[in-house]
C-alpha cells in the first residue's frame, strides 16, 4: 500500500520527454515534492492524502521563464512613445535614456519598494503556470544596488510559489560615473562586485551584454574568467543588435546559454552545437523593437542546438509578462512549431538554467512542478493569443489554484 501525498487523476499528460510525450487518460502521483508515479488512470495502484480530479485538463511540466529582468523600478513608456516618433533604441541609449533611465530609478528605490513594484509582474507569470523563474540584476551597476536587486530576486523565491534562479548581470551597461572608462568598470565588476555577490550567495550564474552599446568580447571574457574562478556558470546576451562573436565566446566557456541571437553567425551556431549551449529565443524584444532580422532558427534546428523561449521581461525592450505570448510569437514570427515552443518553455528552459536533471519534464524522481490547462491539445498553449487557460499549478508537490493575488 503506497501512500502518496497527492494524486491528480483524470488528466492528459504532456511529459515533454520526447516531443510532447502525450499520455491521455492518465494519473500522476507525488511523494515528498517529487513525481512518484504516472501512467494510465485505470492502472493507478494506490491513492494519496489529497486526490484531485483533473477534469480532463492537460497537465504539463510547470513553465520555466529562463531570461527575465523582472526586478526593476519604474517603466519606460516615454521611450516607447519616442521610438514611435522616430528615435532608435541606440539613439535613446546614447542620450542617457534606455537602460540608464531604469538604473536611476532602481538605484533610488528601497528594497521594499523594488519588491512592491516587481511582484505584480511576477504574479502575472505565475498565473500562467510559471513555476521556475530566472531573474537578472543589471540595473544597479554598483555593488550595493546590484546586491539589492538580487536580494529582491531571492525574496520573490521565498514569498511566492516559484523557484527563482538569480543571475548577476553587473556588465549590463556602463554606469554614468564610469563614462569613457569601461575597462575600469570591468575591473570593478571582476575585482569587487562579483566576489562580494558570490560570497553572499546572491547569484546562481553570471551574464553580460556583449554589444557595441554594451561590452566588447574582450571585456566579456574577463567577466567570464572571474565567474569561472568563483565556480559560477555563465550565459550571455549575444548577437542581439550586431554580430560580436559573443556566442562563440560563451560556448567556449561551456556557458549555459546564448540569448537573443538575431545576428548569430554560422560559426556561432557551430560553436553552440559543439558545446551544448542553449539558444534562448526572446521574440518579445524583437517584436517590441520592430527588429526585422530573425535568429537563424533553421540553422540552429539543423545543428541540433536546443532552443528555449523566454519573455526577457524588461522595461525597455520587452515589457511582457506572458510566457504563453512569447511562445506564440516564437511560432508566428520565427516558425517554431508549437511543440518546440512548449519544449522551449519547459524542458529546454530547464537546461538553460542547468536544472534539467531536476525539472522541466515529467519523469519519476523529478520535482513535482506542474501546470494544468483547460485546453483540447498541447498546441493550444502556443496557439491562443491573450487567453490564459491555466486551471491550477503544483509547485514542489503543493497544489494551488491559479495564483491571482499578491502574497502577504
Ligand atoms: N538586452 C535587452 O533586451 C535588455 N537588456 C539587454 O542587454 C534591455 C534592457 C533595457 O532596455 O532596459
Ligand atoms: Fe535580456
Amino acid at each position: 500500500m503506497r501512500d502518496w501525498d497527492l494524486v491528480i487523476d483524470n488528466v492528459h499528460l504532456a511529459t515533454m520527454e520526447q516531443g510532447y510525450g502525450e499520455l491521455p487518460g492518465a494519473a500522476i502521483a507525488v511523494k515528498d515534492g517529487r513525481i512518484a508515479w504516472f501512467g494510465p488512470a485505470d492502472e493507478l495502484p494506490a491513492s494519496g492524502a489529497l486526490r484531485i480530479d483533473g477534469e480532463q485538463c492537460w497537465l504539463t511540466p510547470g513553465l520555466i521563464d529562463c531570461h527575465t529582468h523582472i526586478v526593476h523600478a519604474g517603466q519606460r513608456s516615454d521611450e516607447f512613445e519616442a521610438r514611435l516618433n522616430g528615435a532608435s533604441y541606440e539613439d535613446i541609449s546614447r542620450a542617457g535614456g534606455g537602460i540608464a533611465a531604469t538604473v536611476r530609478a532602481t538605484r533610488a528605490a528601497s528594497e521594499a519598494e523594488l519588491l512592491r513594484q516587481s511582484l505584480p509582474r511576477v504574479l502575472a507569470l505565475l498565473a500562467e503556470g510559471v513555476t521556475t523563474l530566472e531573474i537578472k540584476s543589471g540595473y544597479g551597476l554598483e555593488l550595493e544596488s546590484e546586491a539589492k536587486m538580487l536580494r529582491v530576486a531571492r525574496a520573490i523565491g521565498e514569498r511566492c510559489p516559484v523557484t527563482v534562479r538569480a543571475t548577476f548581470l553587473g556588465a549590463h551597461a556602463l554606469p554614468p560615473e564610469y563614462a569613457g572608462r569601461p575597462d575600469d568598470y570591468i575591473d570593478l565588476v571582476c575585482g569587487q562586485m562579483l566576489p562580494a555577490i558570490a560570497s553572499a550567495g546572491l547569484a546562481d550564474a553570471v551574464d553580460a551584454f556583449c554589444e557595441h552599446i554594451g561590452f566588447t568580447p574582450a571585456q566579456t571574457r574577463r567577466v567570464f574568467e572571474a565567474a569561472k574562478a568563483l565556480g559560477l556558470p555563465v550565459k550571455l546576451h549575444a548577437e542581439q543588435l550586431s554580430d560580436q562573436g559573443g556566442a562563440v565566446l560563451v560556448a567556449k566557456f561551456d556557458g549555459l546559454s546564448a540569448d537573443h541571437l538575431e545576428f548569430l553567425s554560422d560559426d556561432g551556431v557551430a560553436a553552440m552545437a559543439r558545446h551544448g549551449t542553449v539558444a534562448v529565443l526572446l521574440p518579445g524584444a524583437c517584436y517590441f523593437l520592430r527588429e526585422t532580422q530573425p535568429p537563424p532558427i533553421a540553422a540552429l534546428r539543423a545543428a541540433g542546438v536546443p532552443m528555449a523561449v523566454s519573455t526577457d521581461c524588461n522595461p525597455g525592450t520587452s515589457p511582457m509578462t506572458s510566457l504563453l505570448l512569447a511562445m506564440n510569437m516564437a511560432c508566428t514570427l520565427w516558425r517554431l512549431t508549437p511543440q518546440e515552443a512548449l519544449a522551449g518553455a519547459t524542458v529546454i528552459a530547464a537546461r538553460a538554467l542547468g536544472l534539467q536533471h531536476d525539472r522541466g519534464s515529467l519523469a519519476v524522481g523529478k520535482r513535482a512542478d506542474f501546470a494544468l490547462w483547460r485546453i483540447a491539445r498541447p498546441a493550444d498553449l502556443a496557439y491562443a493569443i491573450g487567453f490564459n487557460p491555466c486551471a491550477g499549478v503544483v509547485h514542489g508537490g503543493v497544489w494551488r489554484a491559479p495564483v491571482v493575488s499578491l502574497p502577504d
